[in-house]
């Protein structure tokens, strides 16, 4: 008993002690702002997900079953490996001390349902990773580098594996400590976590790192392909229709359908929408934020009375059209069309 009560006294030490170092923490200025976000990319549309998704509200998808607790003081990032030349031991302060990017980039889970709730724009506060793995004498793939893997390990045990070709190509790859103008919230992985464009959250998007190695794809699974999801997984084109709603029951006239629509690393430059498998009508698209952020859009409908099937897609920066075939989200993202019925009174 002794023991037990001791262990819970040392339990809420520590717990008080991450939550004085997240309270304490005066994020730096980014030195590499956020592009200004133009006039026009959020719609003034009741019932449409705003173009930030306040964290409070933002989708939480991991395995713990209680929220790791990591004092910014006492964390520690490794980088070693396949191919690390100079391999790197980094604390929080050494992080706050390098250059500080800040950026819009929208998450989504894998595990997102076609039309489902687990998708959410923020702004990343951190530094760029693929600086510290030049750094520690890593190089892509494309420059002979030997790992083309990166495993990130959780304090928690979690392992995800991104592609190194993708943190190291130019996009913005970060080690994220400020998540909209505040230090990381513990659910979304405080002090650190890692945020990169384009891919979905469990092949990138580690909370509460700790170590990062470099490593092949052949010689390591991490956590979800031992468990049939894919090695690699790009985020895949959805639009999403959020008003209506299923099953309201609008007035006859002018019905604003509007939603969000997103192709991560692409970005989106086309939406339409149809009526019980009418023609398509294209809507209007919010301005162009970056190709790494959601997109919202809407499209006004001359509504009659009856029940309607409404539906959506949306094309990436590719030209290349959302498909209307329909997959599960195992292995490696759902695809198919958003659509929603609703009973015009
Ligand atoms: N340590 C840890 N990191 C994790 C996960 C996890 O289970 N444990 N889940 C991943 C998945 S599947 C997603 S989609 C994103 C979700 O991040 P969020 O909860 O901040 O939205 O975190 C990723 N990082
Ligand atoms: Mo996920």
């Amino acid at each position: 008993a002794g023991a037990g009560l001791l262990g819970r006294r040392l339990t809420s030490a520590v717990q008080a002690g991450a939550e004085a170092s997240r309270r304490d923490l005066k994020l730096p200025a980014p030195a590499s702002p956020a592009p200004a976000v133009p006039a026009g990319a959020e719609l003034e549309v009741r019932g449409l997900s705003p173009f930030v998704t306040p964290n409070k509200d933002f989708y939480r998808v991991d395995t713990a079953l209680v929220v790791p607790r990591v004092d910014a003081g006492e964390w520690r990032l490794r980088i070693h490996g396949k191919g690390v030349t100079r391999p790197v031991t980094l604390g929080f302060q050494d992080l706050l001390r390098r250059k500080a990017v800040e950026r819009d980039i929208t998450l989504t889970c894998v595990s997102n349902e076609v039309g489902g709730p687990y998708v959410g724009n923020a702004r990343w506060l951190g530094v760029r990773l693929a600086d510290l793995l030049r750094e520690a004498g890593v190089r892509p793939p494309s420059e002979g580098g030997r790992a083309d893997q990166l495993v990130a390990r959780s304090v928690d045990g979690m392992t995800i594996g991104t592609p190194v070709e993708d943190v190291m190509d130019g996009r913005d790859a970060l080690l994220a400590f400020g998540m909209n103008g505040e230090p990381l919230p513990f659910e979304h992985g405080f002090p650190v976590r890692m945020v990169v464009p384009g891919l979905y959250g469990y092949v990138s998007a580690c909370k509460w790192i700790k170590d990062i190695e470099l490593t092949t794809f052949d010689a390591y699974d991490a956590y979800w392909v031992k468990r049939s999801w894919s090695r690699r997984a790009p985020i895949k084109t959805q639009a999403r229709i959020d008003t209506p709603r299923p099953f309201a029951s609008p007035k006859a006239g002018t019905v604003a359908v509007a939603g969000v629509a997103w192709a991560q690393h692409r970005g989106i430059t086309r939406v339409e929408v149809r009526v019980d498998e009418g023609p398509w009508h294209p809507a209007r698209l919010a301005a162009p934020a970056g190709r790494d952020i959601w997109r919202q859009w809407v499209w006004e409908w001359p509504a009659t009375p009856g029940s309607h099937t409404l539906e959506v897609r949306a094309t990436d920066g590719t030209g290349a059209v959302q498909t209307a075939r329909r997959a599960g989200t195992v292995p490696d993202g759902a695809t198919g069309r958003h659509s929603v019925v609703v009973d015009v009174t």
